[in-house]
């Protein structure tokens, strides 16, 4: 089984990959948005974690084709949820390969224009990794996506080089708390105080937190005590296919 050749291939043909959405909850439980998260139903392989397949992607360029289908496609998707009745909001993971291409702004106008979704319902997930590269150009190419009208957050924070000075210089909406300091919340004193100064520097500069990897009641009640804006996890809700999404929005 040749990972990066199949890969190619099911791109190519826009086959057995496929988007799950998993729910974002304020602190009232109310759904507001969901994370666009790719799957890969390999027809021998099985399900492939994009945990496998990604850094492969990232590799070898695979990445760029892959993450312009899957913007597109969740577009379209939270253009479907609108028949529902629902203003949600949608996340996408974008990669810094993906983000540093030279026509990655117009990539994300176009996409928004296509599926004609009101910009600021779309909210761009970026590594810290995208960030670490060169924060000049970093933050034009920030500031660019910022005068579209979508939102910017950074995923997986307090995991790489995280600094809460980034979020000063740059034009950030929400900043994702990474769920291996959520996860311990309860017993661990330090990632305790981590999250609590998190959301104290956040609140001061208006940036947005959105807790991710809640699974416990536990959890919840430290995050909400304290203001936490927005919470993902299993104890709300899986990934999931579009259809069930959906169905749950119930109409
Ligand atoms: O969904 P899951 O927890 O298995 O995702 C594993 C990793 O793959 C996570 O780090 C997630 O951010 C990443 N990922 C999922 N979907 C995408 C995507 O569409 N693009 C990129 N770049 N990463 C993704
Ligand atoms: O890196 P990123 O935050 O984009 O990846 C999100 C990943 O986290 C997804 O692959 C998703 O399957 C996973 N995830 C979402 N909620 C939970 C949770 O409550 N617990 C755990 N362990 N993983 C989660
Ligand atoms: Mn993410
Ligand atoms: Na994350």
């Amino acid at each position: 089984f040749n990972l990066e050749r199949e890969l190619k291939q099911a791109i190519e043909a826009e086959r057995d990959l496929t988007l799950y959405y998993q729910p974002q909850v304020d602190a009232s439980g109310r759904l507001t948005g969901t994370e666009a998260l790719l799957r890969w139903r390999h027809p021998g392989q099985g399900m492939i974690s994009p945990a496998v397949f990604i850094p492969v992607a990232e590799d070898t360029s695979l990445i760029l084709p892959i993450g312009r289908w899957v913007l597109r496609q969740a577009c379209h998707f939270l253009a479907h949820t609108d028949t529902h009745k629902h203003a949600l909001r949608m996340s996408v993971n974008v990669s810094p390969r993906q983000f540093h291409q030279a026509d990655f702004v117009s990539q994300v106008h176009q996409a928004v224009r296509d599926a004609g979704i009101p910009p600021e319902r779309l909210t761009l997930e970026l590594t810290e990794g995208v960030v670490i590269e060169d924060i000049q150009s970093t933050v034009l190419k920030m500031r660019e996506l910022k005068d579209l009208g979508v939102r910017l957050s950074i995923d997986d924070f307090g995991t790489g080089y995280s600094s809460l000075s980034y979020l000063k210089r740059m034009p950030v909406d929400e900043l994702k708390i990474d769920r291996s300091f959520i996860q311990d919340l309860s017993t661990d004193s330090n990632d305790a105080a981590l999250v609590e100064a998190i959301l104290s520097v956040c609140r001061h500069l208006r940036v947005s937190v959105m807790a991710e990897g809640v699974e416990t009641e536990e959890q919840l009640h430290f995050l909400r005590a304290r203001r936490c804006d927005g919470y993902q996890g299993y104890y709300f809700g899986m990934p999931m296919p579009g259809e069930t999404l959906l169905q749950s929005l119930g109409d």
